[in-house]
């Protein structure tokens, strides 16, 4: 049974735990939706099968579908995946799903955030987000895990936090009029607070550089332990993409963790500048509904999108000229996990990566 608790996990004891804490598993939704997915959804379906056969090598992974993708995703995917009915609007997980507390009994409880499709209807990326706003609370019915209700517009790619009571996030996102016009900066910063335990709120300026959920911080920048972070960066100065990182760089050079302490910020240098060819544009769907993806546009390509499993980080790779270093790096950051590499344009047209299809269920 999965019961609504009308307290704040902070209130009961509970925290979000760190990415890299034990998990029970890996939550993903399939991708289908042809005005987001080229060619009827059919090579993004290849990409999230190929993500979650990988992902589940490190932990037990579960894929929603909606009822009439049950058949095809089943056959797509490897017995290992559990496949289960689980009506979407889109195929993001992070930013629909549940984020799970837990607390130091053994405890694990879900936050159900508001979810308005990056924008609701001021930036119109799809209508209507119904279905995806249900999501959490399914998630934690079928786990029979009570669920707090956040009174706060919040998708799972907008923070990280590294377990200890430090939070990043960007101005850029959680500050913008489309999410919450009517909480200030320091209301956002006490729901933040109250619902995943937390007790310092690093704002960093601005996202990836046209990154269509208004800079959602998994793509730019993520913790690899408590103090240690890893950092998208581009050494070319004429890339608008280097101001953003070099503000995000000098705000947490500039900053202390909640226990005190310096960050040691790590710099993953970027794929080239990659856009949507025009074979790629053309295969969408055009609809009233969704937002339009012209050919030319430049995508949001970063490395730090991953996702850190049980033992494994399974990282973006776009057949550029970057790809092996990130991997290297990656691999010195993370000594006790295997990396995993993906090939993931795929994922990349739809506006995403790896880190913002999944969403992890801590062992509790
Ligand atoms: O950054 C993420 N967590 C999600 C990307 C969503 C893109 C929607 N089209």
């Amino acid at each position: 049974m999965s019961s609504l608790i009308q307290s704040t996990p902070r209130a009961d004891g509970f925290r979000m735990p760190a990415e890299w804490e034990t998990h029970a598993g890996c939550w993903m939704l399939w991708p289908q939706r042809p005005d987001t997915w080229r060619n009827g959804g059919k090579p993004a379906q290849r990409a999230f099968a190929k993500a979650a056969a990988q992902i589940s090598r490190f932990e037990p992974v579960t894929m929603g579908v909606n009822p009439d993708q049950f058949e095809n995703a089943r056959a797509m995917l490897p017995a290992a995946v559990r496949v289960l009915e689980l009506s979407n609007n889109d195929a993001w997980m992070r930013d629909c799903g549940a984020t799970f507390v837990v607390d130091d009994r053994g405890g694990l409880r879900g936050v159900d955030w508001r979810f308005n499709a990056w924008g609701g209807l001021q930036k119109m990326m799809y209508f209507p987000w119904d279905k995806d706003d249900l999501v959490a609370a399914k998630m934690l019915e079928i786990e029979s895990l009570d669920r707090y209700k956040a009174p706060l517009v919040m998708e799972g790619g907008s923070i990280h936090v590294d377990g200890q009571g430090t939070l990043i996030t960007t101005e850029q996102c959680l500050l913008h009029p489309n999410r919450n016009p009517d909480l200030s900066r320091g209301e956002i910063e006490q729901y933040l607070a109250d619902y995943l335990g937390i007790n310092k709120i690093i704002w960093l300026p601005r996202g990836v550089y046209e990154d269509e959920t208004d800079g959602h911080v998994d793509n730019l920048c993520c913790f690899v332990r408590p103090g240690v972070l890893a950092l998208t960066w581009t050494d070319d100065r004429s890339d608008p993409q280097y101001e953003r990182s070099a503000e995000a760089y000098d705000a947490l050079k500039a900053t202390r963790d909640a226990r005190g302490r310096p960050f040691e910020v790590r710099r993953i240098h970027q794929p080239d500048p990659m856009t949507m060819t025009q074979e790629e544009a053309t295969g969408l769907d055009i609809t009233d509904t969704a937002f339009r993806r012209p050919a030319g546009e430049r995508l949001a390509g970063s490395y730090i999108n991953f996702y850190i499993a049980n033992g494994g980080i399974i990282l973006p790779q776009f057949k550029d000229r970057h790809d092996e270093a990130a991997r290297q790096k990656l691999a010195e950051l993370f000594p006790a996990h295997k990396v995993v590499c993906l090939y993931s344009r795929e994922i990349l047209l739809g506006g995403g990566n790896i880190h913002c299809i999944t969403q992890q269920q801590p062992a509790g």
